[in-house]
């Protein structure tokens, strides 16, 4: 059980439960949490596409502490108005994870199928 009651200040059973992970589906190394799902533009869940024409299913979460932000910040062809994005990589293997919106607040753009959202039973 990873006790990560420290860092958020609570106590309760919910505050340290593994169920609540979202991981790299590559490496395992633990990106957010459930919790930390949020909705932007109205919705959790957004397909974009990048100037390379690369579609993304993306999700947004107001933490993603697993992700390591990299290179300099961009408003270029952003998804969400008033923010810039810098890119998002796995803290534990460097994949390419999404996006940092940097704006009136900062959230995390994570592309779906780069994640395991531990669905399966
Ligand atoms: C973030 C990438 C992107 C854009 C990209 C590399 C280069 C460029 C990448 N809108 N950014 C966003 N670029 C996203 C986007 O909000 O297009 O996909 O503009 O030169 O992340 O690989």
């Amino acid at each position: 059980m990873l006790d990560i009651s420290s860092e958020t200040g609570g106590s309760s059973f919910s505050e340290t439960a593994d169920d609540d992970e979202i991981l790299c589906a590559a490496c395992k190394h633990v990106i957010t949490r459930a919790r930390w799902r949020i909705s932007r533009n109205g919705d959790h869940a957004h397909t974009v596409f990048n100037p390379a024409g690369v579609v993304f299913q993306i999700l947004c979460f107001k933490e993603a502490p697993g992700s390591e932000a990299t290179g300099g910040a961009s408003g270029e062809f952003t998804w969400f108005r008033g923010y810039n994005w810098r890119i998002a990589v796995c803290g534990g293997c460097g994949q390419h994870l999404g996006w940092r919106f940097e704006g009136p607040d900062v959230f995390f753009g994570l592309i779906k199928p780069k994640l395991d959202e531990g669905k399966k039973p």
